[in-house]
């Protein structure tokens, strides 16, 4: 086994954002960059003698950039690495892939809901043996050893491609290729009904699923399709490409217009979804109506217990601080934990791991269990079959119990996408400086009661994160939420989360534009939006 080492630079600034390193294409391709990365990264876990899986969304420089990762794992002694053909994970399969044979971690090239191809976004994940997102005190690690490195080591053969299933080996290491959805598919069996899901098609139940030219097009047709007897043609926009058919793989009413229209209008199937590039995000809609992924929290922890997986009832509830407490209603009716965490599906990891949390959400289209470490689009989308297999009610109707019984969180993310970076970080510094001051002030008809820098202290291990978005609490409940997007490759994105609770006597019909309209204005002005981006209003509402 021939192997280089080779001089390098160290790479600086470079910690990764909400998940993992996200960079423009042509960053990654940067000669010496993405083999920097990755050199920092084994530097970090030492990974001589593992066992490793890596996967990726199959976006544009995805087969490129594993035939490096390859190389390089095989000159750092990496004993074995397990491939889905042709290079393709999707996010959730990878975790259940590190969690079922037992690896000691894996690496997932993506970059989300981020458009691909060569003027379009990657990104590099490492996570951990139990599945999930490295920690913090890892990805610290990563960034310390990509700061002070200066030089990497790769294998001089090179590696194989990746379109037969078997093993090979480069170096000293094997490669074995594996069916991406096989193992996958099984764990979906496990978990839910399949026998009243064949009968709810066999009746006649119509569905929608957009795959959007991303990584889950193979999973929902082979699941949906094949094995469901969805019709065929349910799964659309089907075929992975490398550029997400030049679209924006994000599951949101935005970008997944053509379904959105499509379940408003007459001839709407019963039930519509979306997934993201890489599968872990979903879009959950019904004959006429959008389900917030706060909502869609809060609906599947209340019926969780009809689904097989989960019969025996549910430990507790998580969710991301900036998500709606309409989940936090559930759990308290269950009697069971709630827990409110910062933005980052790793933050869900140790309560997992120790059983505290079952279920867990996030406003930006995540929803996942215990079943892996990471948020899973389908399975969301299995839940929610199942359960309208076992209720034998439309998506509408279970929404409109669910509210009548819990109250309505009403709720909006309004994005200011691509606003320069002094900007945002000059809003949020003003807002921190100004926290004392605000409680007491009003707009707008509302007053901020609390004022807040979110931090959170893990209950497992006691790690504090700090600075993780400020919370602006009003009198009579509602909340307004500003963060700094950490997914962005572009400038910088303010989100301003919104919501507001009607109790279950109060009109639960409202548009949510509408209900928020207050809380809206009162926060746009508090945090003086306007005067910090140069915006008159929000890019994207969701
Ligand atoms: C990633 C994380 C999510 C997180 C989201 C937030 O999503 O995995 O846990 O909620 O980022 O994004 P932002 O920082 O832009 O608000 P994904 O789907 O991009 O991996």
């Amino acid at each position: 086994m021939t192997i280089a080492t080779i001089p390098t630079a160290p790479i600086e600034g470079q910690k990764p954002g909400t998940s993992g390193l996200r960079k423009k294409v042509a960053v990654f391709a940067e000669p010496g960059y993405l083999e920097t990365y990755t050199q920092a990264i084994f530097n970090a876990i030492q990974p001589k003698g593992a066992v490793l899986v890596l996967g990726g969304d199959g976006r544009y420089f995805n087969r490129d950039a594993m035939a490096t990762i390859l190389r390089i794992a095989a000159a750092n002694g990496v004993a074995r690495v397990i491939v889905g053909q042709g290079g393709i994970l999707s996010t959730p399969a990878a975790s259940h892939l590190i969690r079922t044979r037992n690896a000691d971690g894996g690496l997932i090239l993506s970059a989300s809901h981020n458009p691909g191809g060569p003027e379009g976004d990657f990104g590099l994940k490492y996570n951990i043996a139990n599945g999930g997102p490295a920690p913090e005190s890892v990805t610290d690690t990563i960034v310390t050893c990509a700061e002070h490195i200066d030089r990497y080591h790769i294998l001089k053969a090179s590696a194989p491609t990746l379109d037969t299933l078997g093993e090979s080996s480069v170096g000293d290491m094997v490669i074995e290729v594996v069916d991406p959805v096989a193992d996958y598919a099984a764990l979906m069996e496990d978990l839910f009904d399949f026998d009243a899901l064949r009968q709810m098609f066999a009746g006649g139940f119509t569905l929608c699923f957009d795959a959007m030219h991303a990584v889950t097009g193979p999973y929902a047709t082979e699941i949906l399709e094949r094995r469901l007897g969805a019709a065929s043609g349910s799964v659309i926009n089907a075929v992975p490409s490398e550029d997400f058919g030049g679209g924006h793989p994000d599951p949101n009413p935005v970008w997944a217009k053509r379904l959105y229209d499509l379940m408003l209008g007459s001839d709407a199937p019963d039930f519509g979804a979306a997934s993201d590039g890489d599968g872990d995000r979903n879009m959950i809609m019904g004959h006429g109506i959008y389900v917030t992924p706060s909502d869609s929290l809060a609906v599947l922890a209340a019926n969780a217990h009809l689904v097989p997986g989960y019969k025996s009832g549910i430990s507790g509830v998580a969710r991301s601080m900036p998500t709606s407490a309409a989940s936090d209603r559930v759990a308290k009716k269950l009697g069971v934990e709630a827990f409110q965490t910062p933005t980052g599906w790793k933050f869900f990891g140790n309560l997992l791991d120790a059983g505290r949390a079952t279920l867990c959400g996030e406003e930006s289209a995540g929803t996942g269990s215990n079943h892996v470490r990471e948020k899973d689009g389908l399975w969301a989308v299995l839940m929610w079959l199942n359960i309208l297999a076992v209720r034998k009610v439309a998506v509408d109707e279970v929404l409109t119990s669910h509210w009548a019984e819990f109250g309505r969180d009403y709720y909006s993310r309004h994005d200011y996408e691509g606003i320069t970076a002094d900007g945002a970080t000059a809003l949020m510094s003003a807002l921190k400086a100004d926290l004392p001051l605000l409680p007491g002030r009003s707009s707008d008809g509302m007053t901020v009661a609390s004022a807040e820098d979110f931090s959170y202290a893990d209950p497992i291990d006691g790690s504090v994160s700090t600075g993780q978005g400020i919370i602006l609490t009003y009198k009579g409940g509602a909340r307004a939420v500003l963060r700094l997007s950490g997914t962005g490759t572009e400038g910088a994105t303010l989100r301003v989360y919104l919501e507001q609770y009607a109790e279950p006597n109060q009109a639960h019909d409202l548009d949510a534009q509408i209900a928020l309209l207050q809380v809206i204005n009162a926060t746009t002005s508090i945090a003086q939006i306007k005067h910090f981006t140069g915006r008159d209003g929000p890019d994207v509402i969701s």
